[in-house]
């Protein structure tokens, strides 16, 4: 026996890591980051985005690295180079200003928010007045208020807001709703409405897209069975946001947002035996599996991957970019 052998290491504490799924990139996210990357290939650098193109500051500083140069308003970009849209949506006076100085521009709004956005025009068009459920100052839900006439869609934020909400004159009604919103809140919500308000149609027509709906069901069940739930996404990420709140509500002790593994603090661990991973759909899975990695370097993880909805949809880029 060799004297001088380095004592064994601790023992390690074994921990239950449970991965979500769904997770991560939607269809949406995935179509938007690939026009800003095939713009720049196809154009050269620079190439404007108006907003962050995805609420991510992981995917915000890869594309700017490419490139790309990320500004708050069309007048902050030159004529004479493209600019992309982001993935939430533009009022329509976005594009009338792009047009009218003749830029190109790239629209990577995700179909599922403009399909929002043209049935808000339908219901208009109908002479509805429009309760746009969502969150104020998102920019979705400006995108989606920008649509229309001022005047034309009220924002509801809570159940509250829907008590308090008055119909202008007797305009019929229609609501709509924002893409990442908690499915479980918006039912809250559209209960009241709909016992105010007995004409409008069923609280199953909300517009929370596929993913959404799919990463929060995906959560529920983390947050039922681990004492900690991490969910990787950026602060400004509205649907990464409501993983967290459906996480906790679902029975987790502790469930946190971080941007990467650098963002835990190992203290929440304590005294966990499961921990629940998760991201939102605007978050890389490179960023995920490097924070499945922080945790088995420090414990002796066994890692399971919950089973969940499969995703198949996919998005077709602008017919400029394939051309
Ligand atoms: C567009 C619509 O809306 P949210 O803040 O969740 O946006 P994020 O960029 O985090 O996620 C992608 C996305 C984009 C979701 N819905
Ligand atoms: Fe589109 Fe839904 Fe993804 Fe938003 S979360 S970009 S609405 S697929």
């Amino acid at each position: 026996m060799n004297v001088h052998a380095p004592p064994p290491p601790p023992e390690r504490r074994r921990i239950a890591v449970r991965l979500a799924t769904p997770r991560g990139f939607c269809a949406g996210v995935d179509r938007a980051i690939q026009i800003v990357e095939r713009a720049i290939e196809k154009y050269g650098a620079p190439v404007y985005v108006r907003h962050e193109i995805v609420h991510n500051r992981h995917v915000v500083e890869r594309l700017k690295a490419m490139g790309a140069v990320f500004v708050k308003e069309l007048d902050e970009c030159p004529d004479d180079r493209p600019v992309v849209f982001s993935a939430h949506g533009v009022p329509k006076s976005v594009p009338a200003t792009a047009r009218s100085r003749e830029m190109l521009f790239l629209d990577a709004t995700c179909p599922l928010v403009s399909k929002v956005h043209v049935e808000a025009e339908r219901h208009h068009a109908a002479g509805r007045h429009i309760i746009l459920i969502g969150h104020a100052g998102h920019p979705e839900v400006i995108g989606t208020m920008g649509q229309l006439p001022d005047g034309a869609i009220s924002l509801v934020e809570t159940e509250a807001d829907a008590e308090r909400f008055e119909r202008p004159g007797d305009q019929p009604l229609a609501y709509a709703t924002q893409t990442t919103l908690s499915v479980d809140d918006t039912a809250g919500i559209l209960k009241v409405l709909k016992r105010r308000f007995p004409e409008l149609p069923d609280p199953h027509k909300e517009d929370i897209c596929y993913a959404t709906t799919n990463r929060q069901e995906a959560v529920k069940t983390l947050g039922q069975g681990c004492d900690l739930v991490l969910v990787v996404g950026s602060k400004n990420s509205s649907n990464s946001a409501r993983l967290v709140e459906v996480a906790m509500r679902a029975g987790a002790r502790d469930a946190r947002l971080v941007d990467d593994a650098s963002q835990v603090d190992w203290a929440w661990f304590e005294g966990v035996d499961a921990v629940g991973v998760t991201a939102g759909a605007s978050a890389p899975e490179p960023l995920i599996a490097a924070l499945v990695d922080a945790i088995a370097a420090r414990f002796d993880a066994v890692v399971t991957e919950d089973a969940g909805a499969r995703e198949t949809v996919t998005f077709k880029l602008p017919r400029l970019l394939t051309a």
